[in-house]
This record gives structure tokens, sequence and C-alpha cells, in this order.
């Protein structure tokens, strides 16, 4: 039996072709016929056949008994999680329970969307998600912009002539916060049409191999030099370029004009010839579009860097146009609520005094407000796919204290360092068991489409939305529901989603009837029913008048994907959701950061960034020997005269100490990094008790990270550019 579907790992989305027999995997390659991603495919998608067989994967709920995790039913586990949940919802002090979505929530729509209602029903403001270890500052920029945390725009790929790249590599990431499968072939595209793309990171990476410039950057200092880039700019006459307001552009002018030419060569460490020609470039570009990822959101200044990259894009006259950066749509829409304020401070964390960011706390709060008594101090965890003690700052200490709660649950495909300190372990899913839909992701494709992949295979555990609808009732009623009760309560759901469509002036619901609608819905049950639901209501579909519009249907029926064409421009008055429908320049918030960002000394010394590699994926992935083939993959890189300094040899080992710790590490030379910089991958531990058979051995990145080292205005980890001494051993 042959299966097309999309895999769920990482961002690309690429189409999959499976082969099985019966309930086995027997192999699986690229679609090329597949409209997204065009026969794309990289060894993490080819591997899920591995992933699926693995005796390793958890298929079975695990119960804390007499210290050990031992198998038990699932019923036995739920019951132990209503008896514990329930205390503390009797307590009535719902902040005592957190939650924590780890980044494959976001490729798991009945995880996203199940375990989202499932932290509704709690009601506790101590939600944590990896989004604070990763892209938050970029969606807080969005969001004080232009009014929505979710409006990202990407750029467009396919007509640009001119790519500025900032702290990004995906080659070997094929893309983030941008859906772009086979980044390679669609750079060779750029190039040989005339164009160009400069890339900017500490690292000379797998991309800026191929980049027709790369500057080496100081890490942390990309706002220096996104701000004298747009300083140049509006000397050159230029102004914002946009087809919709703009307030406050003088108050931002002004805030940037103490960032000269000078100081910003001298900080990030680009010379001012450089940055002249720079922007020279992208003045004289027909289609220029500047990017930022990881690199620029995961430092010190991360929300400022990444509203100087839509600004930039602005004054370029890119934003929003073909060519630039684009606002990419997708067939799934959520019902917009009356009130579109943005969602920023309306709380604080307790101990620091984080703001609230949409709707989140940032890692970097976790363990002291575990930690420290009083009203609202986390007693109780959920973790849905994630894996903190790895992924956010200042491990040891964020292991220690979820050791310290009375309730860990964790709902994950594998055993690793989070789940090894729960008292009740959940199954995930294998992904061939569950449909896939990137809700979250879906706009942010280089190219708009309609994919859905319906499960192959059974579920041997449970699926995921399943789990996530039982959890949810058992927080509104602190006990384990019956099957019908469960059933009612998912009906309530898809009946309130679609209340909230018909109630939206903006959806071609707005005013239909509730029933009816509901009646319509093409799945009998599960997630599908509200992914049809917003697919139906969305900007291709059939909008429920037996038009010949999008249905969930279709999409099952074309596996290949259907093509919705290229990324349409001329959106911004649909996009920006401020009131008055103009975009904000001079927020207090990146006034203050800028203000903070010229005050910032220089620090000599070295500093640690990250790098990410093609055959592991954050935490995971480790354990599949296809992938790892036995290397080596945790190894710091170091400058060859910065090694000389320190009397290291290749292969030599070291101690790289910081504020928050130290590790051992053995270290590799080359000139491909920035002097100054070493260079580690995360995701790896030094625990060997968890993964069974893991190949994902080494030093744990951060338990170099202050938890206290964030971006101020997100509260999101700065993880690159931590201030490390190295101790030869
Ligand atoms: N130093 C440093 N730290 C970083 C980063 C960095 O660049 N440098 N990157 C950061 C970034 S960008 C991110 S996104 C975070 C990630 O941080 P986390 O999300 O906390 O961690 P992951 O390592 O992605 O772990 C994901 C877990 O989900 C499980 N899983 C996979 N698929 C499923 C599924 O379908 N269902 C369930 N239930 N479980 C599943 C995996 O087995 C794994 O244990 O790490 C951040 N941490
Ligand atoms: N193979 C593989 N693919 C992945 C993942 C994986 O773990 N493995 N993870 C997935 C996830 S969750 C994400 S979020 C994406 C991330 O996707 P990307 O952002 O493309 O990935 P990174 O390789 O982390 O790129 C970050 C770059 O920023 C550079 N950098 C560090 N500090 C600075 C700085 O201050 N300024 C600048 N300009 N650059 C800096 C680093 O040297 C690095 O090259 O990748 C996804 N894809
Ligand atoms: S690039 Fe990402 S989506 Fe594509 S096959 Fe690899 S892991 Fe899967
Ligand atoms: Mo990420």
């Amino acid at each position: 039996m042959s299966t097309k579907r999309i895999c769920s790992v990482c961002e690309a989305g690429c189409g999959l072709i499976i082969d099985a027999d019966g309930r086995k995997v027997v192999s699986i390659e690229a679609n090329p016929d597949d409209v997204f991603s065009q026969g794309h495919v990289c060894a993490k998608g080819i591997a899920l056949k591995d992933l699926d067989a693995d005796p390793d994967r958890l298929r079975q709920p695990l119960l804390r008994r007499d210290g050990e995790l031992q198998p038990v039913g699932w019923d036995e586990a739920f019951e132990f999680i209503a008896e514990k949940l329930g205390l503390f919802l009797d307590r009535s002090d719902r902040n005592a329970v957190a939650v924590y979505f780890g980044n494959p929530t976001a490729h798991n729509i009945g995880l996203s969307m199940g375990a989202g209602v499932f932290a509704g029903m709690l009601g506790s403001t101590n939600i944590y998600t990896a989004g604070s270890v990763d892209q938050l500052p970029k969606q807080l920029a969005s969001a004080l912009m232009f009014g929505s945390g979710m409006a990202l725009p990407v750029p467009d790929i396919a007509r640009t002539d001119f790519l500025l790249m900032l702290g990004a590599n995906p080659i070997v990431s094929n893309g983030s916060l941008w859906m772009v499968p086979g980044f390679r072939q669609k750079l060779r595209d750029l190039q040989s049409r005339g164009g160009r793309l400069v890339t900017i990171d500490p690292r000379r990476t797998e991309t800026a191999r191929l980049a027709d410039t790369h500057h080496f950057i100081r890490p942390g200092t990309d706002a220096f030099l996104l701000a004298a880039l747009i300083n140049g700019i509006v000397q050159a006459g230029r102004e914002p370029d946009v087809s919709v307001g703009v307030r406050h552009w003088q108050e931002l002018k002004k805030a940037l004009s103490p960032v000269s030419l000078a100081l910003a060569s001298e900080r990030c460490g680009v010379s001012e010839d450089a940055l002249r020609a720079l922007t020279r470039q992208m003045l004289n570009a027909e289609s220029p579009v500047v990017y930022g990822r990881v690199g620029t959101t995961l430092q010190q200044h991360g929300t400022l860097t990444s509203f100087l990259v839509e600004v930039l894009n602005m004054l370029l006259g890119a934003l929003d146009r073909p060519g630039g950066a684009m606002f990419p749509e997708q067939p799934f829409t959520s019902a917009r609520s009356g009130s579109e304020s943005v969602s920023y401070n309306r709380w604080q964390s307790r101990v620091s005094g984080y703001p609230e960011v949409l709707g989140q706390m940032p890692c970097a709060a976790l363990a002291e407000e575990i930690e420290t008594p009083g009203e609202g101090q986390i007693r109780a965890l959920f973790c849905f796919a994630g894996n903190p003690v790895v992924s956010n700052p200042d491990s040891d200490r964020l292991a220690e204290a979820l050791g310290s709660l009375e309730l860990l649950v964790c709902c994950d495909i594998y055993h690793n360092e989070t789940t090894r300190l729960a008292d009740v372990v959940l199954p995930g899913s294998s992904p061939f068991e569950d449909g896939h839909y990137d809700s979250f992701l879906g706009s942010m494709g280089w190219r708009n489409s309609a994919r859905y992949s319906p499960p192959i295979f059974e579920a041997e555990a449970m699926r995921e939305w399943d789990m996530a609808m039982t959890l949810s009732c058992l927080a509104a009623s602190g006990r384990v529901p019956s099957d019908k009760e469960r059933r009612d309560f998912e009906d309530n759901i898809v009946a309130n989603a679609a209340t909230g469509y018909v109630a939206d002036v903006s959806s071609p619901l707005h005013g239909r009837d509730i029933q009816e609608i509901v009646g319509s819905i093409g799945p009998e049950s599960g997630v599908e029913r509200l992914l049809d639901l917003g697919i139906r209501a969305g900007r291709w579909g059939d909008q429920f008048d037996g038009t010949d519009g999008l249905t969930l249907q279709q999409m099952i029926e074309t596996p290949d994907g259907i093509d919705l064409g290229e990324l349409r421009g001329g959106r911004l008055a649909e996009v920006v959701t401020h009131a008055d429908g103009c975009i904000e320049l001079a927020p207090a918030v990146i006034i203050d950061a800028l203000t903070s960002l010229v005050a910032t000394r220089d620090n000599p010394g070295l500093r640690l960034v990250g790098r990410r590699q093609a055959a592991t994926n954050n935490s995971w992935l480790g354990n599949l020997p296809s992938l790892t083939k036995g290397k080596q993959y945790c190894q710091l890189q170091m400058h060859p005269e910065d090694a000389a300094e320190h009397g290291v040899a290749e292969c030599g080992r070291i101690r790289l100490v910081s504020a928050a710790g130290s590790i051992e590490a053995e270290v590799t030379l080359t000139d491909d990094l920035m002097k100054g910089c070493v260079c580690l991958p995360h995701g790896f531990s030094e625990q060997d008790d968890v993964a069974q058979g893991v190949r994902r051995l080494g030093p744990n990145y951060n338990r170099l990270a202050a938890a206290a080292e964030v971006d101020r205005p997100s509260g999101t980890s700065a993880l690159n550019g931590i201030a490390v001494t190295v101790e030869r051993l």
C-alpha cells in the first residue's frame, strides 16, 4: 500500500510517499508531485520509517510507583491525574497548575488544538511554550507593529532579486517561520536570474557558503547593523513605503539617529565600507527583502532586532509587495473575537516581573516560579511534546525544580530528560497514526497551498486530540469523564467554535445558523471537525452554502495538495489589526530597547553561539541509527587563533565556563567561525539513562545559560551570545 502524506518533523512540510506492508512501513521517499514541496525531502523524513518501528517509542502510559515509572493502562493513568489535579482545582489556586507546549505541538494539530482547550479549561496564567526559547520576539515585534503576533511576513523567494539573511541557516534547518522546502534549489533559481544572497552570521554556515557575500557579526549586535542600514536608506531619501497609514515614524527616526555608521561598525564587527556597500545594493535592487531567524530572536535584543527587520523591509518598499516580505495565506481561518487589542503585559510573573506576551509567560521564569513559595506558586506541570530540561535555560536548576513538583505529567513519543522526572507519561502517537495539517505554519508558506494528510494507521495508543479532550473534561469536572461525557464535551467545543465564526463580522459565516453549520461539518469526530469548519469558513472555503469552494474532504481527495498560487500582495489593510488601521513604528517598548541598546557596553571575551545539524531535531531524533550512524555530533567549534591563545589543540578537551555553570566538550578548529566566538549545537545531554539507545550524548548547552539573560521586552532567553571562558583539560 502506498500513501502520500506530509512530513510533520519540521517547518518545510515535505510531501512523502509511504510504502507499507500491513502495519509495517517498508520505505519512504519524496513525493515529486507534491504541489508545495516539489520533491524535496531530507534524511529525517526518510528516517520516520525507523521512528515508526522504533521499539523505544512510547506506546503505553507510565505511572511512577515506588519511585519508578511503570507501564499502566490509560484508565489508571487518567484516574491518577484526576485525583492529583482535583486537589489543585479544589484549592482554587488556578495558577498552581502550569502548562508547557513544546515545539512539536506546532506540527501536531490534535495536540495544539486539544492541549489548547485543556489550558483554557485550567484557566491558569502559567502558560509556557518553546516560543520563549525561539520566535516569541518576532511575534511580539509583529504584535506591536501590526497588531497581531501572527502577522509574520516571509521572503517571496520566487520573485526577489536580493535576499539579506540574518541569523538563519535554511540549508540545514530547512527554514523557520518560513515553510520553504528545497531552499537550495530556490536559491539556485534566485542566483541564476541574477539575484543575490547576503548572509550575516557569526559562523560561515552551510547557507553562507552558497551566498554571494557573507559578513561575520558579533553575536547580539544585529540591531546596530540594522539601525545603520535604516539610517543609510533614510539618508538616501527613502520614507516608509506601504499601502496603509503609519504612525510615529519621526519618533522612530529620531531614536535611531544615535546609531552612527562608526558605532554600528565598531559594535557588530562589520566594516563601514561593507555597511555602505550593503546599503547601496539594497537601494539598487529591484525587489530586495530582509529575513531574520533564530540568531536574531534567541539573543539579547531579539524584539528590537525583529522589529527593525520589518522597518527595513518597509523602507525598501518590500513589505507586502511581490519579491519582498509578503504575508502568505492558508485555507484554515480562525474566527476573530471582537477585541483585537494586543495581548501584552496584561499580567506579570510573580518573581521577576516578566510581562505576559501573547498569553504566555517566558521559560526563563519557570524554575523560579516553581521554587518560590506563595500564592500562584507552580506545583503541577503538564508538558506536551517538550523537553525543557534540555531546551530551556539553566538546565540543572530547572531539572531540580521540575523534580520538586507535586505533579508532573508529560505527553511524549519518547523518554527524554524531562519525562524521566515525571509522575505520569502519556504516549503520543506515531506521526502516521494521526492526521496532519499545518495550522500554525500554514500562513508562512513560500507559496499558498491546501494540503491535509489523514492517518495511515489505526492509533496503537490514543490519538492526541482524544487524550487532550479527556484531560480537558477532567480539568473541567475534576474527574475522569465517561465516553459519553467526553463526546458531549467535544460536541460543545465544535459548537462553540462555530458560534465564534457566526459572531465574527469579518467571517463569511457571520449571522448564519449555528446548528445548520455544525450539522454540515464533514468528519463525525476528532479535531478534523474544527479543521473542516475553519477551512470552509476561510478564503477558499465553500462557506457551507453548496458552492464549489474548498472543504476538508476535497483536500483528502487531493493528496498531492492543491496549489493556491503565488503569494498575494496588497494585504496590509487586512493584516494590520490596530484599531486605526495604521502600522505603529515607535511603541514605547521599542524606543526603550533602542535607548538601552545604545547604552550597552561592548564586552570583550568569548561568546557562545549555537548551530543545528542535519541529522537531529532539537533534542530528539538523535536515537535513530539511520540518522546518526555513530558519528560524533556534539563538538565545540573554535577559531584556530582563539585556540592557540588558550593552548587548545584539535580534538582537545576543554571546560567551558559561564556565569550559570560549566560543561566539558571536545574541540574542533575552524576558521568558518568568527574569531572571538565558540559554537556548540544544542539538544544533547550528559544523561545516559534516558532515551534507550541514545546517541545524543554530549554536553547540554543550556547548562551554561543563565535564566536571567533575556531579551527583556519578550522575556525570551538569550541563548546565543553567552559570555564564556575556556579552560584546557
Ligand atoms: N541553546 C539552544 N537552545 C535551544 C535552541 C537553540 O537554538 N539553542 N533552540 C530552541 C528552539 S528553536 C526550540 S523550538 C526549542 C525546542 O524545545 P522543546 O520543544 O522543549 O524540545 P524538543 O527538543 O523540541 O523536544 C520535543 C519533544 O517532543 C517529542 N515529540 C515529537 N513529536 C511528538 C508528537 O507528535 N507528540 C508528542 N506528544 N511528542 C512529540 C519529542 O520526542 C521530544 O521529546 O529548543 C530551544 N532551545
Ligand atoms: N536539522 C535541523 N533542522 C531544524 C532544527 C534542528 O534542530 N535540526 N530545528 C528546527 C527549529 S525548532 C527551528 S526554530 C529552526 C531554526 O532555523 P534557523 O534559524 O535557520 O537555524 P539555526 O541553524 O539555529 O540558525 C541560527 C543561526 O544564527 C546564528 N547566530 C547566532 N547568534 C547570532 C547573532 O547574534 N546574530 C546573527 N546574525 N546570527 C547569529 C548561528 O550561528 C546560526 O547559524 O530549525 C528547524 N529545523
Ligand atoms: S526537511 Fe523537514 S519536513 Fe522535509 S523531510 Fe526533512 S524533516 Fe521532514
Ligand atoms: Mo524552534
